[in-house]
């Protein structure tokens, strides 16, 4: 009888689920659960809270054990779950949910009654920047903090989620026992008691060690008093939480599978990618533009742009995250009235290098670097054509992603491209040109849920003293969505070297001087 492995993701909009056979090397089940349609009681819009202060933005915790609940039920109903052996799972990184001591409420389906906050920060939470400053201050600085914790401190980052938490509602800080990320918190709904946090989503929340892998207590003394004991232990990601708790057994008819300790969704999408090796990239190109690789050793990100994560494998990850993806490619588009059918064909009747001219796209606030005001930039840009405003804006995406991720000191062998744009061949071109490396499309929309499904698998095995290898699991189930790679010309190859340099100097201009560059 085939065994199958459950993997679920918890994102900000969605709860997804993704069911796999592992003699059929198959996904054979794959359902979504929208937030605002499916709980309107709740009154979320897009996963979240309104609020008055447009930097707090948190969301009900309940939210993601009723839609949990919501999901088995489906799965019960839908899938043959006598055969299924594990579960596992991944989240938005970074949330908090604050707690009771006493994990029972756990065990007896009683969520609500294990809260000591009723609503949790997420990761779209901007309103602790005076908090980050002054963990920052406490360890030695921004670089300190990173050469610590992986990352310098960030608003939406747990460690000063807390500390605003504690400073803000004392008595409820006090109350507070055990305080989860938005993965640990769902791990424990399963298991029915208090579960680890895994050391990859644990490196989202300024608080461990990077290295070793362990809360620091200078971390933890900076952030909040008396923290270390309200945080649960961290684990490796295949660490074996529990079985499936008697409540879900009872009034879901599900068997006693393993729980495999649950990540963060940027972990997890490392995995449902199959990117277990230093050399391979995963660059998305969505909302935000976002590019992340295996690291075998830690190195910092020295401009205090990147984070360094754990790894599901064990090893660690970096990630660099550019706000200004899909919407500087729509507004482009959209400035010279093209589909993206047009937008392709003029991309390709500019030549490669745009004759030097360089395009900062920063129609948004930007993150990589980091850019307050909307403030885009042309340099040399001087035709209003839509040949060379398209492929300015494309490299110029490309030559960031490329510049800002040398600080893994990776050089990029290949890229699996996911994301609305990695459907469009041209653009992939002008990445694997730039990037000098080939480049593959993946059509994985749930990628992180996947991974989830391959991690309760790869643990399974471990557990029952069969271990499987990374790339094994992960390329039975990761395929790429076109037989076609793209391969880099290379006679572009020093032509984009020169480039990078020019963008890194373009864009050193535009950080120094306010006015450089403007006129459009
Ligand atoms: C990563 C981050 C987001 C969330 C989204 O640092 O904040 O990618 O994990 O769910």
């Amino acid at each position: 009888m085939s065994r199958l492995y459950l993997g679920l993701d918890c994102s900000t909009q969605s709860l997804t689920a993704v069911v796999i056979d592992v003699e059929r090397l198959e996904v054979v089940y794959r359902r979504s659960l929208d937030f605002d349609a499916a709980f309107p009681e709740l009154g979320t819009s897009h996963g979240v809270l309104p609020s008055s202060d447009p930097r707090v933005v948190h969301a009900p915790p309940l939210l993601w054990t009723q839609a949990l609940a919501r999901m088995l039920t489906a799965v019960a109903a839908e899938v043959d779950t006598s055969r299924l052996a594990a579960i596992s799972g991944a989240a938005q990184q970074h949330g908090s949910v604050y707690c009771r001591h006493d994990g029972s409420p756990f065990g007896a389906g009683a969520f609500d009654r294990a809260l000591t906050r009723a609503t949790s920060p997420t990761w779209m939470d901007t309103s602790t920047s005076e908090e980050c400053r002054e963990i920052e201050a406490a360890l030695g600085g921004p670089r300190a903090l990173a050469a610590l914790t992986g990352s310098r401190a960030f608003p939406r980052f747990t460690g000063p989620q807390i500390r605003k938490f504690a400073r803000e509602a004392p008595d409820a800080y006090q109350e507070t026992g055990r305080i989860h990320v938005v993965s640990s918190w769902l791990c424990s709904a399963l298991i029915g008691d208090h579960a680890p946090i895994d050391r990859a989503d644990g490196s989202g929340m300024n608080l461990m060690e990077i290295r070793a892998g362990e809360w620091s207590q200078a971390a933890l003394d900076a952030t909040a008093p008396s923290l270390g004991g309200k945080l649960p232990p961290l684990v490796p990601s295949a660490h074996v939480a529990g079985v499936l708790s008697p409540w879900w057994r009872s009034r879901f008819g599900l068997p006693p599978a393993r729980i495999v300790a649950w990540t963060g969704d940027n972990p997890s999408s490392l995995i449902g990618l199959g990117l277990v090796a230093e050399g391979q990239f995963g660059v998305s190109l969505g909302t935000s533009d976002t590019i992340f690789g295996p690291m075998a050793r830690v190195r910092i990100s020295e401009d205090g742009t990147g984070h360094v994560f754990g790894s599901p494998t064990g090893a660690w990850m970096g990630i660099t995250v550019f706000r200004n993806g899909s919407l500087a490619r729509e507004r482009v588009r959209d400035r010279f009235g093209l589909d993206w059918t047009a937008f392709s064909a003029a991309l390709q009747q500019a030549p490669p290098g745009n004759r030097g001219a360089i395009m900062l796209p920063w129609f948004e606030p930007e993150i990589t670097p980091p850019v307050a005001v909307v403030s885009p930039r042309y340099f040399d840009l001087t035709d209003r054509e839509a040949a060379s405003h398209v492929r300015a804006v494309v490299e110029a995406q490309m030559l960031a992603l490329a510049r800002h991720s040398e600080w893994m000191g990776v050089r990029p062998r290949q890229i699996r491209a996911t994301g609305g744009a990695a459907a469009n061949p041209a653009i992939l071109q002008v990445m694997a040109d730039v990037f000098d490396a080939e480049v593959t499309q993946f059509d994985v929309q749930d990628a992180a849920a996947l991974g989830a499904a391959i991690r309760a698998w790869h643990a399974d095995m471990a557990a029952a003293g069969r271990p499987i290898g990374w790339s094994d699991a992960t390329g039975a189930f990761v395929k790429p969505a076109t037989a076609s790679r793209i391969r880099p010309e290379p006679s572009r190859a020093a032509l984009y070297l020169e480039m990078r340099r020019l963008h890194a100097d373009r864009e050193r201009a535009a950080l120094n001087d306010p006015a450089a560059g403007t006129a459009w």
